[in-house]
């Protein structure tokens, strides 16, 4: 659909019914909305937005015919399920066409196109986290056919905006995003989004491996969960909710999610809203990327392929590492001019402080977030609660666990060792199974003392398991401020 082709005139906002096609009236105003975008700490499906955009006609098929053969990339995995998330580095990859994607999606016999090698019943395939940009580099006008503008982002349409283009099941593994909030457009087909609260986040147990900036992964499949390895995860506080499409959903920032494609075909396209928090967030991504591209490379320099996410370009040098890290610090005293403010915001974004809680903050990771210091929920976020109702709702929390996930509860599965005062974060932060080396460096002094104590793993700590703890988010916050301390002195 080319730009500028809105079929009917937005009227003044008022609350009240919209139709499908003709004249209609908004729920919210862009300001409106906006206002409920920045105060809302909680998901939530905003409907009857985008009845006028133009792109909620980009259904494949359409996209098909305006992408005319263009090639784009794939990404395939398994219908079937395991209790290890299938991350990006372990799918593998097609080159085709949006037609060609269609014909095997129809599973019809004698596929001979590039999918020939995928069995339509055991495989999904997934065009996913495509920039606009990137794909429609001849046809920037198609750009206006997305109006992020109604949501409060002035002159924010498709060029800030990415594509996800699937088939059913298809799915992104649990992560977060480390800038920014979300808007997410369903145009066609229907997605489940599963989303856990940032307070959570040791329950998910995190990781940093795959390696791509702005994304934190959890080591738990969150439809499929292995609660022996991950006991902590029934903590985990879930919310669901079905998006379907013309529907637009909001995630807060920090919110962990699992998206899946429960329809034939599924198209959505989202944006992120940069946020205040991000210059922070980058100062963390920037410690996060030297110390991972520092021990990645040298415990094996040839291989990249294993914990680089495809997303990555390449594995970047220390030198550029630190360039990176500089300018994110650079950055986020640029922004906030006076250094002693940019500390004070530094530590006490979330409401802790590193001095006096040390440790203990892990465990309250994001509760500043939700709530302000005295515990009392904050005016913006009361007045947003308030506009619940047919056009705007919010994520419920899941009343339970699927039954997959009570399948797999083990007896004794591992809840002594967790104590209400933030153990969880070392729990979450170290890998699968509790691993210790002996303090000498004796590996064989060191497997004897872990082989006497019960319940504790005989293997040694590999490199991933010592990144989950150098750079869980919990520890890549409290080094950020750190260096801003040092350097607003
Ligand atoms: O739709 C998906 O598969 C994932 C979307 C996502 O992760 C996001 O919008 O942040």
């Amino acid at each position: 659909m080319a730009a500028g082709t809105r079929e009917s005139p937005r009227l003044t906002s008022a609350a009240g019914a919209s139709g499908d096609e003709g004249e209609y009236v908004k729920p919210f105003t862009p300001e409106k909305a906006k206002d409920i975008i920045m105060s809302l700490q909680q998901p939530a499906v905003f409907c009857n937005m985008v009845s006028d955009w133009p792109a909620r006609h980009w259904t494949a098929e359409h996209l098909s015919e305006v992408l005319s053969g263009k090639r784009i990339r794939f990404r395939m995995g398994m219908k079937s399920t395991d209790t290890v998330p299938q991350f990006e580095t372990t799918c593998s990859y097609v080159e085709a066409t949006l037609e060609e994607f269609l014909t095997w999606n129809c599973d019809q016999p004698n596929n001979f196109g590039p999918f020939r090698d995928y069995d339509h019943s055991k495989f999904w395939a997934y065009a996913d986290y495509k920039y606009f940009v990137n794909l429609f580099e001849d046809n920037s006008d198609i750009f206006q056919d997305v109006l992020w503008s109604d949501f409060g982002f002035p002159g924010r349409n498709g060029q800030e905006s990415t594509l996800w283009i699937g088939s059913l099941g298809a799915h992104t593994p649990c992560h977060l995003d480390t800038y920014g909030c979300n808007l997410v457009f369903q145009v066609q087909g229907r997605k489940r989004w599963h989303l856990f609260p940032p307070e959570d986040t040791p329950f998910l147990y995190p990781t940093r491996i795959p390696y791509e900036e702005s994304s934190v992964f959890s080591k738990v499949n969150v439809v499929s969960p292995d609660l022996k390895h991950f006991p902590q995860f029934r903590k985990a506080r879930r919310h669901t909710v079905t998006l379907s499409p013309r529907q637009v959903l909001f995630v807060p920032r920090h919110w962990w999610h699992y998206v899946e494609s429960i329809d034939p075909v599924t198209v959505s396209i989202n944006s992120w809203i940069e946020l205040e928090e991000d210059h922070l967030a980058r100062v963390e991504e920037g410690i996060t990327r030297m110390v991972v591209c520092a021990l990645k490379m040298s415990e094996d320099p040839h291989n990249t392929r294993a914990w680089l996410n495809p997303t990555e370009v390449e594995a970047t040098s220390h030198e550029v590492n630190c360039h990176y890290l500089n300018g994110a610090l650079s950055a986020f005293f640029n922004h906030d001019r006076t250094p002693k403010a940019a500390e004070i915001q530094a530590l006490k974004i979330n409401g802790e402080n590193v001095e006096t809680k040390g440790l203990h903050m892990f465990s309250h990771m994001e509760v500043g977030q939700t709530h302000s210091q005295d515990g009392s929920l904050g005016a913006g976020r009361q007045d947003a609660e308030r506009l619940f109702g047919p056009d705007l709702f919010p994520v419920p929390p899941s009343p339970e666990n699927p039954p997959s996930e009570r399948g797999v509860i083990f007896e004794n599965d591992g809840e002594e060792l967790v104590d209400k005062d933030g153990r969880h974060f070392a729990e979450s932060c170290c890998s699968q199974r509790p691993r210790v080396l002996s303090t000498s460096g004796n590996v064989a002094e060191g497997q004897t003392t872990l082989s006497s104590a019960p319940g504790l793993s005989q293997a040694l700590i590999s490199t991933d398991d010592l990144l989950d703890c150098l750079v869980n988010p919990l520890v890549t916050r409290m080094v950020a401020q750190l260096l801003i301390q040092m350097k607003s002195l």
